[in-house]
């Protein structure tokens, strides 16, 4: 037992002591010590010639010592690759690893195609808070104090101050536009609006619009028609038909929603246009000359047309999403399908 505990002081101490620095020697030391012939195999053999008594000692002595072995060796091998790294050089002909540059959201990039085709058409860009006050979501929008839409469960109110909001459209940017500026008045909105919704594939508690509003001398329902079908057609391609059907806003009247043929069946009828061949895109109207009157702008002498539409439905319609979570769940996998609206 003494002659066993001796033998691996002396390998302890010789082990402390060897200068390895390279991958040749780390392999003569693992053959040396660690090997099937080697040091730790060898004085394993030792355990039959130790008395019975004295066997659970010297088992715990020679594990000790294997185990310290391939620390050792661990560590050696570990210093050597760190002296292979600083002495290598660098392989020019290795292709390099690419930076990720990221791409645009299919939101920004079907709302900046919708935004551009009504630049083109005059149309100045307005942007408002997201925060609002009542009068500009609703109360300037001829919105009555009972509408539907000021109920708690649609609109998210501010605890601190219930009288503020996040708006709900952005007509309140049209709002404060005719606040300051008197016709003609030629504007679209983009933005992001809030509604109290539960998140489904369908529905979110956040969505982005366009809304525009054109105000001015003889703004004419015709007007309105035209300058929709020319958006339809820069935005799908010039095949696309439009129909309007008559409906209920209390800021426009009249008012219209506007369909488009369905681009995924070509107007024969599938899951997306619901079997009709048409789906919606957007809602419009001319201005209610009450809302005109809000603003001090006289309804006899002017008139003007709004419409509104959800970029997410146009993004839908375009890549063909059919979850809106999707929009907000910064999956790169997702994200880096989209490059340019075509
Ligand atoms: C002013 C006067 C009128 C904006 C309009 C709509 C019709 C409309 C919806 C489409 C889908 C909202 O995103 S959506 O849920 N919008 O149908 N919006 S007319 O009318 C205005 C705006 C401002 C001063």
């Amino acid at each position: 037992m003494n002659h066993l505990l001796q033998q691996i002081e002396n390998y302890k101490q010789e082990i402390n002591n060897c200068a390895i620095t390279n991958a040749d020697e780390v392999e003569a030391f693992r053959i040396k010590y660690l090997g099937t012939k080697g040091i730790v195999k060898s004085i394993m053999g030792f355990m039959k010639d130790v008395p019975n008594e004295q066997k659970k000692e010297a088992g715990q002595l020679l594990n000790e010592f294997k185990l310290f072995v391939e620390a050792k060796y661990e560590s050696l091998k570990a210093v050597s690759s760190n002296n292979q790294d600083n002495t290598s050089t660098i392989d020019i002909t290795l292709p390099g690893s690419p930076t990720l540059v990221g791409s645009r959201h299919p939101i920004n990039l079907v709302r900046n195609k919708i935004v551009s085709i009504f630049q083109r058409l005059g149309f100045a860009i307005a942007e408002g808070p997201e925060i609002e006050d009542d009068w500009h979501n609703f109360g300037a929008m001829n919105l009555p104090e009972d509408h539907p839409a000021r109920d708690m469960q649609d609109t998210f109110y501010i605890h601190q101050n219930p009288a503020w909001l996040l708006r709900t459209h952005t007509s309140s940017v049209q709002a404060r536009v005719m606040e300051n500026q008197k016709p003609p008045i030629r504007v679209i909105c983009p933005g992001r609006v809030y509604r109290n919704e539960t998140i489904s594939a369908r529905a979110h508690c956040f969505f982005h619009q366009v809304e525009g509003l054109y105000i001015d001398e003889k703004v004419s329902f015709a007007d309105l028609k035209q300058t929709l079908y020319f958006f339809v057609q820069e935005m799908f391609g010039k095949d696309v038909k439009v129909r309007f059907r008559p409906s209920y806003f209390p800021f426009t009247e009249p008012s219209a929603e506007m369909d488009i043929s369905c681009l995924i069946c070509n107007n024969n009828g599938c899951n997306v246009c619901k079997h009709t061949g048409w789906v919606e895109i957007l809602g419009s109207g001319m201005v209610h000359p009450k809302v005109l009157e809000n603003f001090g702008i006289d309804s006899n002498k002017y008139t003007g047309f709004a419409f509104g539409m959800g970029v997410e439905r146009i993004c839908q319609l375009k890549y063909r999403v059919n979850d809106l979570r999707l929009y907000s769940q910064n999956d790169v996998r997702f994200l880096k399908q989209f490059t340019s609206v075509v």
